[in-house]
């Protein structure tokens, strides 16, 4: 109820609505009205209210439930049903229970702070509450296992491009990270879970640092992460990242479903790469080799040129690539 008198006074924007009007409309009692009103103003909601005019809604908080990512939501079924934490340990474990029990493809988890944010390898991924999108998409893609580390390439171009539309000159660092001015905005991990040839589910987790100040990231990032905010000064809205990001990703999934294609993806990849043309260190499982990156291909490989010139396929499973010197 509280939902349907939220959506009455958006529809009325700039108007007000009076408590017989809802009344009628949704069939409650003006106290009960008055309660969800209360309720919504504890949200964060800034609702005027007039006597004998009724409520005007002014202001919405700054949160990522469905009522307020929809606006800007085009998709026909991403990011159609939000489950919103205010507070969660990761978002891509409560994806992963929840797709275990079988929720729909298309469905997104969002919390605004985790206390146990994952990166890839265990390691650990800093989630300050309302500093940034932390989110887990859950998919359902009819391919076979071998094709699943596309789907972080697909995330990483949906997010560039979102990014790109609000004005932020991001670049992809293959194979899961966005970066801004050569330091980490987002890392992308996706999980899946299936047999030899068939994928029951597929988690793809977004992190992605937009209004963090530097004094949020704890000592050992301050060097080699930032946030929207940090880089450009001002604060970015957070809601309609969010949607872009979905209207992106489902295009660029409906092309990688129904046409078996990533070709978009990759010409986005490719043009905003981060690597390409560079030397870098290819870490795998300790082991460490200088190579230069070359191109991506079409299945979504990093090609490099090794140290006796010849070229190789890096396939991203367990690679982290790495700047000569830093991150980058
Ligand atoms: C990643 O791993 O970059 C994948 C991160 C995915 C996070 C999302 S948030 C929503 C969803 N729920 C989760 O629990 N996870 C996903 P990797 O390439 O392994 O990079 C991890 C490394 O990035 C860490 O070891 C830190 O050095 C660094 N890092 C941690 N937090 C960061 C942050 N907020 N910004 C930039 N770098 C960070």
């Amino acid at each position: 109820m509280k939902e349907r008198i939220l959506n009455l006074l958006r529809e009325s924007e700039n108007q007000y609505v009076s408590g017989q009007n809802i009344s009628e409309k949704l069939g409650v009692s003006r106290a009960a009205i008055w309660k969800h009103i209360t309720a919504l103003k504890e949200e964060g909601y800034e609702i005027d209210s007039i006597s004998r005019k009724g409520y005007m809604l002014i202001g919405s908080p700054d949160i990522l439930t469905y009522g307020e990512v929809s606006k800007n939501l085009h998709t026909s079924f991403i990011g159609r049903k939000i489950l919103y934490f205010d507070s969660i340990d990761s978002t891509n474990k409560k994806a992963k229970e929840l797709a275990f029990q079988g929720e729909q493809e298309g469905t997104l988890v969002v919390s605004e702070e985790q206390t146990m944010g994952r990166g890839r390898l265990g390691r650990s991924w800093s989630s300050p509450k309302k500093k940034g999108i932390w989110m887990s998409l859950i998919l359902r893609p009819q391919v076979e296992p071998e094709h699943i580390s596309k789907i972080t390439l697909l995330g990483a171009a949906a997010i560039a491009t979102a990014l790109e539309e609000m004005n932020a000159d991001v670049k992809i660092k293959w194979p899961n990270d966005i970066t801004l001015q050569d330091k980490k905005l987002c890392g992308i991990l996706t999980e899946m879970s299936g047999e030899l040839n068939e994928i029951n589910y597929v988690v793809m987790g977004m992190g992605i640092n937009v209004n963090a100040d530097e004094e949020d990231f704890p000592m050992e990032l301050k060097t080699k992460a930032t946030s929207l905010k940090a880089c450009y000064g001002k604060d970015f809205d957070r809601k309609e990242l969010l949607a872009r990001i979905m209207n992106n990703f489902e295009e660029l999934y409906q092309e990688f479903i129904q046409e078996r294609s990533i070709e978009t993806t990759i010409k986005i990849c490719k043009e905003k790469s981060v690597l390409l043309g560079k030397d870098v260190r290819i870490i795998r499982r300790g082991n460490e080799r200088a190579v230069t990156a070359v191109d991506i291909n079409q299945q979504g490989e990093l090609i490099v040129k090794n140290e006796q010139g010849e070229l190789e396929r890096i396939i991203s499973g367990e690679v982290s690539v790495r700047g000569l010197y830093g991150y980058i």
